[in-house]
C-alpha cells in the first residue's frame, strides 16, 4: 500500500511545490519528495531516507536495518485516518509547511519529517524513542538528497573550512571535482552547499546539532556522487552490515553536473536516558543566493 499527494503551498501564492509518497518494499525510503520547487525554482528532483542503520554496543543486539515504510506507518491523533499528515504552522516570523508520519518497528517509535519554510528552509528530521534491546547504540540515518538546483545539470558541491583559502567561491569554499565521501569537522567550522553554477542558486547543507559523526560502523557523512538512476535502490540501498555508498565512489566528475548527496545523521541512544525520551537528528538545508 502506499498514500500520496501533491503539494502547492500556501494556496493561491504558492512558495513551495512538490509532491510526496509513502510506500511499501522496495520503495521503502520512508516519505520520498520528488519535483520540489522553491519560488518556481527546482530544488530537488528526489529527496528520501532509504537507509536507517542500528548498531549496539558489543553487537548485544542487531546491527538491524530499519524500514520506514507504509505498512508500519501508523496515523496519529493530528490527522485521523491518514498515515502522512500535512500541515501548516508558524514560527519565528515564518510559515512553515510540515510533512510527517509516524512509525513503530518493534519498540521503536519514529517519526519522519520534512518541514518546508516561507523563506526557503527545508529541515528534514528523524525523531526517535523507545528501546529495542537495553543496551547504549547508534542510529545512522541516510539521507539522500537529489539536487536538482534549477535542472540537474551544472551543479557542483562545495566544502567549507575555516582554514580554507579563496578559490573563486568565498572565503574557505572549496569545490569538488571528483566523487568523494566526507567526515565533519567541527573545528573548522566544516559545512557543504550545492550550487547552480550559472543561476548562482544553492542550499547550504549545515548538519544539526545531534548528528553526531562517522564512526568504524558508519563511515561517512557525506558521500557526493554523480547521479545515475541505477544507483537509487529506493529502500534496497546498504544493509544492516554495510550502507552501500562507498561502491559509487569511483572518480567521476562532479563539476558542473548532476548530483546526489547523501547525509548521514548518526544519534547515540543511551540506555541510561529511558524509553521515552525523544532524539532528533537532521541537518539544515538553507537557501543561498539569488532566490
Ligand atoms: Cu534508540
Amino acid at each position: 500500500m502506499s498514500e500520496s499527494g501533491q503539494v502547492s503551498w500556501p494556496e493561491g501564492q504558492p512558495l513551495w511545490t512538490f509532491d510526496w509518497r509513502l510506500a511499501d518494499a522496495p520503495d521503502e525510503e520512508g516519505i520520498v519528495i520528488s519535483r520540489a520547487a522553491y519560488r518556481g525554482h527546482q530544488v530537488f528532483a528526489k529527496a528520501s531516507l532509504p537507509s536507517l542503520r542500528v548498531q549496539y554496543d558489543g553487537d548485544a543486539c542487531g546491527p538491524y536495518k530499519d524500514p520506514l515504510n507504509y505498512d508500519n506507518s501508523h496515523p496519529t491523533r493530528h490527522c485521523p485516518g491518514r498515515r502522512v499528515c500535512v500541515y501548516s504552522y508558524s514560527g519565528g516570523g515564518q510559515r512553515a509547511l510540515s510533512v510527517d508520519s509516524y512509525h513503530t518497528i518493534g519498540a521503536y517509535r519514529l517519526t519522519h519529517r520534512w518541514v518546508f519554510w516561507s523563506n526557503g528552509v527545508v529541515m528534514p528530521r528523524l525523531f526517535s524513542a523507545g528501546l529495542q534491546c537495553r543496551f547504549d547504540h547508534r542510529h545512522h540515518a541516510y539521507w539522500r538528497f537529489d539536487f536538482d538546483i534549477d535542472g540537474p545539470p551544472r551543479d557542483l558541491l562545495l566544502e567549507y573550512n575555516s582554514y580554507g583559502g579563496d578559490e573563486g567561491w568565498g572565503r574557505g569554499w572549496h569545490p569538488f571535482r571528483r566523487e568523494t565521501r566526507r567526515v565533519k569537522n567541527a573545528p573548522s567550522r566544516r559545512a557543504w552547499a550545492t550550487v547552480d553554477m550559472d543561476s548562482g542558486r544553492g542550499y547550504y547543507l549545515l548538519p544539526g546539532p545531534n548528528d553526531g559523526k562517522a564512526d568504524a560502523f558508519s563511515t561517512g557523512d557525506l558521500w557526493l556522487l554523480r547521479y545515475h538512476a541505477a544507483e537509487d535502490r529506493h529502500g534496497r540501498q546498504g544493509s544492516a552490515a554495510g550502507d552501500g555508498l562507498d561502491a559509487y565512489v569511483n572518480g567521476e566528475d562532479v563539476y558542473g553536473q548532476d548530483l546526489v548527496v547523501w547525509y548521514c545523521g548518526h544519534l547515540f541512544h543511551r540506555v541510561s536516558g529511558g524509553g521515552d525520551e525523544w532524539h532528533a537528528i537532521g541537518p539544515d538545508l538553507v537557501p543561498v543566493g539569488p532566490w
